[in-house]
């Protein structure tokens, strides 16, 4: 096993919380280079009583270089101590804050630790969004459905675009194409901004509560 390639760290994505009751937790090995990751995983304060446990992790994704596992493990006291166990032919590696071990390590305080499952850590997008299939525009460049709000020196529709040029495209302009995007099956839009601000992009806002002139 390279043990340069494996990864874990316990915070963001490699260690979060899923869902109220649900902690997911991530490795990263060499691609094809370990055949079996178990999560070792316990209470710290009933580890000395009633033990850890063993569950065994899932590729959940590849790439060129890696294999990422994954597990979703539900604390009883939302809380977590925990390491890994890697195995490959004969070799069998322990994985815990402290670094590898060739036998199980018997110290908990050496585990990493995901402290507590606080409701304010989960991410609760609202319903709508897992159904929503989503159309980013960049309104500048999208259409040009209203000639009288054009800013100075349009460019003709079709010309090169270039950082700093304009082309006039408004909110009319994607009012006009909504049919076209439910065609697609769009059923959201991700603007990009539209507020006041004197570049093409508009990511240098001036005011949050005015449409640009031009966008209008
Ligand atoms: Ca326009």
């Amino acid at each position: 096993m390279l043990r340069e390639a494996i990864y874990h760290r316990p915070k963001n994505n490699w260690s979060y919380a899923y869902d109220r009751e649900t902690v997911h937790l991530r490795l990263r090995t060499k691609r094809g280079d370990v055949s079996q990751v178990s999560l070792v995983y316990g209470d710290k304060y009933n580890w000395h009583i009633v033990g850890c446990q063993t569950a065994e992790m899932k590729v959940f994704a590849q790439d060129s270089l890696f294999d990422y596992w994954q597990i979703a493990v539900k604390p009883t006291y939302r809380r977590l101590k925990y390491g890994f166990k890697l195995q490959e032919g004969d070799e069998t590696l322990w994985m815990n804050e402290q670094g590898f071990h060739e036998s199980e390590p018997a110290n908990i305080y050496l585990y990493y630790e995901f402290p507590f499952l606080n409701p304010a850590d989960v991410f609760a997008p609202p319903a709508w969004v897992k159904d929503a299939v989503f159309y980013q525009i960049f309104p500048e460049r999208f259409a040009n459905g209203d000639s009288s709000n054009d800013p100075d020196n349009v460019e003709s529709w079709g010309e090169e675009p270039t950082p700093s040029n304009f082309f006039g495209g408004d909110l009319q302009g994607v009012i006009d194409h909504l049919d076209h995007l439910e065609k697609l099956g769009i059923n959201a839009i991700y603007f990009n901004p539209l507020f006041e601000a004197p570049t093409n992009h508009k990511y240098d806002t001036i005011d949050y509560r005015k449409i640009d002139p031009t966008r209008k």
